[in-house]
């Protein structure tokens, strides 16, 4: 298992926190996700024989919110 940290900016609330999470948690490999939206804070534990930086990316991109 692989953790990554992300900051992801747009998150406004719980419900855009959630948005995210479910995303995340939908992609293949993913098997844990923490987020912080007030401190735009994201991590994700995950198996990088499975998934990789940029699916991960992409689904929060998806979701409509900014990965610095
Ligand atoms: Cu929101």
């Amino acid at each position: 298992m692989e953790k990554m940290a992300l900051k992801v900016a747009g998150m406004t609330c719980g419900h855009c926190e959630e948005a995210v999470k479910n995303a995340l948690m939908s992609i293949d490999g993913v098997a844990s996700v923490s987020i912080a939206f007030l401190e735009e804070q994201v991590e994700v534990e995950y198996d990088p024989e499975k998934a990789n930086r940029n699916h991960l990316i992409n689904a929060i991109k998806d979701q409509g919110y900014g990965v610095a």
